[in-house]
């Protein structure tokens, strides 16, 4: 069996719906999740029925707060996604790369769709270099417009490339990183290899609906407690926030080296 399995994966209001139409157009099948109420859309890319997409819920977090992001998330840890196409909103580019990073801690190969840029260049204050992007998060990113169906071409090429090259994980402030490496090392035997990073990061965190799913020894589970515990009087913060603290440093370092706003201009200028 050639087929992949492509998952769409963004923020509400990122134009997910109008990308999958595009994608897919007639050819969808539409369903539930189970036990929940939200729809389950799939379909076969129109120019290649090999690559099945499906749709995954609107969501801002990989966090186990609502339906949306249990659904995805579990999807994503399943492995039942062969490569993600992350559809980001180019004019929210701060916000929706919070999803991004997470999503890349998955290990699954993934294309950014930097969506409605025919907006961002009507409202012409900013200028987003996509070399640059590429290059500090080793995505590929294809700019496009799903409402004006823009650059879809490019998108499809993308999406049909036999290999999406490996990207490394985005790297967060050393403390932390020595924090996620230790605690790598206690569950290496007990998790996929590629979602090491991504356990690790989540047992930090203390996510008890990851941690319920491991079968940790008592010592291995007190080595983890004591490396939160120390990393959290270093930062004097608990440790949930230390991780979204360090997602929004990796993003503003994102901002600064590949977004340029006309503003900045004009002051310097001045
Ligand atoms: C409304 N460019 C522009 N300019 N708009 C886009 C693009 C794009 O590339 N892609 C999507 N949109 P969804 P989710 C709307 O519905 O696909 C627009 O949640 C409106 N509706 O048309 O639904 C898209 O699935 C009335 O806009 O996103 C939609 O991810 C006035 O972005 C919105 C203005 O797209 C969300 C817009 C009654």
């Amino acid at each position: 069996d050639m087929s992949t399995t492509l998952a769409l994966v963004g923020n509400p209001n990122s134009g997910k719906t109008t990308l999958f139409n595009a994608l897919t157009g007639s050819n969808q099948h539409i369903g539930n999740w189970p036990g929940v109420t939200i729809e389950r859309k799939s379909g076969k890319l129109k120019q290649d029925h090999q690559i099945e997409i499906q749709d995954l819920p609107g969501i801002y977090s990989l966090s186990p707060y609502s339906s949306e992001e249990i659904i995805t998330r579990n999807y994503l840890l399943n492995d039942q996604a062969d490569r993600l196409l992350d559809v980001v909103d180019a004019t929210n580019l701060e916000r929706n790369l919070y999803l991004t990073l997470q999503l890349m801690e998955t290990g699954i190969p993934l294309v950014m769709g930097l969506n409605m840029m025919d907006r961002l260049q009507k409202e012409g204050n900013r200028k987003i270099n996509l070399k640059k992007l590429e290059y500090i998060l080793g995505v590929p990113v294809v700019s496009i417009s799903a409402l004006k169906k823009q650059h879809m071409p490019q998108l499809i090429n993308q999406l049909e490339a036999t290999k999406i090259p490996e990207y490394s994980y985005p790297e967060y402030d050393g403390r932390l990183e020595s924090a996620i490496s230790m605690i790598s090392d206690q569950i290496r035997e007990v998790v996929p290899a590629k979602q090491l990073r991504w356990y690790a990061i989540k047992l930090f965190e203390r996510d008890e609906e990851i941690s319920g799913t491991l079968t940790l020894t008592p010592e291995q589970e007190r080595e983890i407690e004591a490396t939160i515990n120390t990393t959290e009087k270093i930062y004097d913060d608990v440790s949930d926030s230390i991780v979204v603290n360090a997602r929004y440093d990796f993003i503003a370092r994102v901002m600064n080296m590949c977004v340029i706003d006309a503003d900045d201009f004009r002051m310097s200028w001045s």
